[in-house]
């Protein structure tokens, strides 16, 4: 499965990863986008991640959803039909509470996943239609990091985008402006936003807490970080040897965001071979040098206000856990 969608489409993804990894790894310091994480074995991986004891975020915002579908659904539609459109759905799993709310509501539902993986939309469409009765899915193929967004509206409806599982979280603030107000030009006012995003230690929630999710106890995590290093290594014939790098999370609190990196363990030296987007690279790691892999920003209310305010939405609900960790929020395209 795809869960973050910065990911280009299929065919320039051997490119794609090749200029990443030229443009990162000769950065200083070293710097690796998340997107990378997600070929095979990392989608794996970071499934295996959502159903660790340590890492709260997926069945908590699954609660919510169960607790609230109905009322979220109600306030979405505003006594209209809905339509509805997700951004990086992958296998859309959570998103089958909220489409059996709004089916309780309305006979017929048109739901737009849209994601890089044409075989995540497949899967999806298949065992939603079959679940579904009444549901029609119409997968969209599309980056919507690095593309405008193409939504279709069906005929009198009022749509609903969803933007849940704090993916927005792995974007930099600006990049997340860019998805959400690449969302709102196809948006008329009126139409909802369900935005899903993790909150920042405070009152209910301890950073030690937080760090464990991004650093479990089984180290599934840090096979998650350290597969990029495996990938890079089958997609370009690099020579990492992901054992020497130690995966690191750290709470940067005046980023509001969990940092992950990768952490030489000794003075090495890493060569890639020349491909199309680069000749051939010789880098050098100092012991303790690290590789920046991925953000993972943390909201508060008013971080998430301003956010959405900036994008052309005001938010109208927020729907909590009971130890408030997790906010998924209903906004209003204004
Ligand atoms: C996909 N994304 C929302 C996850 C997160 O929590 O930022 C990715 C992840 N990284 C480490 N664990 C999970």
């Amino acid at each position: 499965m795809s869960t973050l969608t910065a990911v280009p489409v299929v065919n320039e993804i051997a490119h794609a990863v090749a200029c990443e990894v030229r443009d990162g790894l000769t950065a200083n310091p070293k710097t690796l986008s998340p997107w990378l994480f997600y070929d095979e074995a990392g989608s794996n991986l970071f499934e295996e991640i959502t159903r660790l004891p340590e890492y709260y975020l997926t069945r908590t915002e699954r609660q919510i959803f169960t607790d609230h579908a109905d009322e979220i659904v109600e306030q979405a539609r505003q006594g209209k039909c809905l339509a509805i459109v997700e951004l990086g759905a992958g296998t859309a799993t959570k998103t089958g509470i909220l489409l059996r709310a709004t089916l309780r509501g309305q006979s017929r539902v048109v739901y737009q996943p849209v994601d890089v993986s044409p075989s995540a939309l497949e899967e999806a469409r298949e065992s939603l239609e079959a679940s579904f009765p009444g549901l029609t899915v119409r997968p969209n193929v599309a980056n919507y990091v690095t593309e405008p967004l193409v939504i279709d509206r069906p005929p009198s409806s009022r749509l609903l985008a969803l933007y849940i599982g704090s993916s927005i979280g792995n974007f930099t603030p600006a990049e997340a402006r860019g998805i959400l107000r690449n969302l709102r030009e196809q948006l008329i006012p009126g139409d909802a936003l369900l935005l899903g995003t993790d909150l920042a230690p405070g009152e209910h929630k301890d950073e030690a807490a937080l760090l464990d999710a991004y650093d479990d106890a089984a180290g599934v995590t840090a096979a998650f970080n350290r597969n990029i290093l495996a990938r890079i290594n089958a997609d370009l014939g690099a020579d990492f040897d992901a054992e020497t790098f130690r995966h690191r999370a750290v709470w940067n609190a005046e980023a509001s965001r969990i940092e992950m990196h990768l952490e030489s363990t000794t003075r090495q030296t890493v060569d890639i071979p020349a491909n199309a987007a680069c000749p051939a690279l010789s880098l050098e790691f100092e012991e303790g040098e690290t590789i920046h892999t991925e953000n993972s920003y943390k909201f508060t209310e008013a971080s998430i206000g301003e956010l959405l305010g900036d994008c052309g939405f005001t938010s109208e609900k927020s729907f909590r856990d009971a130890k408030d960790l997790f906010a998924v929020t209903l906004a209003r395209a204004i």
